[in-house]
């Protein structure tokens, strides 16, 4: 609607709306319909037949739905959106698009647990096969490629290692060998990383997360490259499958979209202070955060993303026990899978968000029984600081006690 010329904070807000259109209404309205009724049987014809634009039946596309596409289009510099009722069904929906059988997906080595899930599906019952691999160099890249690779599957940070992936790397092996890239943006958010500007082909989110914010939501989103094929995998793949978001949470996703620069700065500068506090504790092993000068993929952080965002992962010394001992030890910072909300949540990968995947394939993700994951949330860092170290207070005081 209005270009690319306005700063991400101020598209978040405006984007997409027209109040004019909608009697002055501040706020999007929600349209709570599954249809829209047609003034003539000719304007259900050309509707249907694609002559006339407007709307249909809700899964085929709602108002409230299209101004949330039209922002996170915008957001992501795409030329097509698409909402859908998980970031999962924005995964399925991209990779059965791009798929047939017989294909191959080249993917990083690390995913989500339920993407890794999707993958052995789609593996043993249609033979779509796929590889997950360390996408160190160009070259690295280059030699997992096989006559049948249709596409390269990307998360970066990777979910949980937090290990980066260098996007122009993959774009370039890509270009060469005419393969689509799909980005999972999930952890930066379309405020700290835009991968479409990179030259990828899909950008994909787990909307559940920093898109909405407040934890309050299943959503996905789905932002491509090529108007077409965008508007192909609408009225093919989508209107299909159905994987379509309601009303409702589009708005929410809305709503919470507004304040998605702010949060992404505050999270931030949160997490900034808790890398520093359990890079320095002696029971930490070892800290995953992008923007860490320590950080030997740091290089990579900086030129892809724009902040290091709300997540760290890190080992504590021992292993699951200890782990698991850690996390329970915890007062004010919730046990909970999933991330980007308000509150922070802890959770082990091992046991829970990858817990899907076989022991060797996990541990080649790098996803040991000591890895612990750390969403920080928007409280005030001194009491997440100090809810840390009680945590490790508590640990000591047991270790003591054993070695007694
Ligand atoms: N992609 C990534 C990188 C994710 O982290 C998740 C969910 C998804 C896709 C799927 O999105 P959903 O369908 O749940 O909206 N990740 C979760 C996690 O790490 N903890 O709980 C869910």
């Amino acid at each position: 609607m209005r270009g690319n010329k306005l700063h991400k904070d101020t598209l978040v807000i405006h984007e997409g709306y027209d109040d004019k259109a909608h009697h002055g209404s501040l706020t999007t309205p929600i349209y709570q319909t599954s249809t829209f009724s047609f003034e003539s049987a000719k304007q259900g014809e050309l509707r249907f037949s694609g002559e006339e634009a407007g709307p249909i039946y809700s899964r085929l596309g709602n108002p409230t739905v299209h101004v949330l596409e039209e922002r996170m289009k915008m957001l992501e510099n795409g030329k097509g959106a698409l909402a859908f009722g998980s970031g999962m069904a924005a995964v399925s929906t991209v990779l059965v698009h791009l798929t047939k059988s017989g294909d191959h997906i080249l993917c990083t080595r690390g995913i989500y647990g339920c993407t890794f899930g999707l993958l052995s599906i789609m593996e043993e019952k249609y033979n779509i096969t796929h590889d997950l691999i360390r996408m160190g160099t160009e070259e690295e890249i280059e030699k997992a490629i096989k006559p049948e690779t249709v596409c390269i599957y990307v998360e970066t940070p990777i979910n949980p290692t937090m290990e980066l992936v260098d996007l122009h790397a993959v774009v370039n092996v890509a270009k060469r060998h005419g393969l689509k890239v799909v980005v999972d943006n999930t952890f930066s958010s379309p405020y700290l990383q835009n991968p479409l500007t990179i030259g990828v082909d899909f950008v994909l989110h787990s909307a559940t997360k920093y898109i909405n914010g407040h934890g309050d939501v299943i959503a996905g989103l789905l932002v491509g490259n090529d108007k077409d094929e965008m508007d192909k995998i609408r009225m093919s793949a989508q209107k299909d499958y159905g994987g379509i978001i309601s009303p409702f949470d589009a708005w929410l996703l809305i709503r919470g979209l507004k304040t998605l620069p702010v949060r992404m700065e505050r999270h931030t500068s949160n997490a900034e202070k808790l890398l520093a506090y359990l890079k320095n504790h002696p029971l930490v092993e070892q800290v995953f955060y992008p923007f860490d000068e320590d950080n030997p993929q740091y290089e990579i952080a900086k030129r892809q993303m724009s902040a290091g965002g709300g997540l760290i992962s890190f080992t504590i010394k021992g292993g699951r026990d200890e782990a698991q001992h850690f996390m329970d030890s915890l007062s004010l910072i919730k046990i909970a899978v999933s991330l980007g909300d308000a509150e922070t949540l802890i959770q082990h990968p091992a046991t829970m968000t990858h817990s899907v995947v076989p022991e060797e394939k996990r541990l080649a993700m790098g996803i040991t029984d000591s890895l612990i994951r750390l969403s920080v949330g928007l409280e005030n860092a001194d009491d997440l600081l100090a809810d840390l170290a009680g945590a490790f207070e508590k640990m000591k005081v047991t270790e003591v006690n054993t070695n007694i």
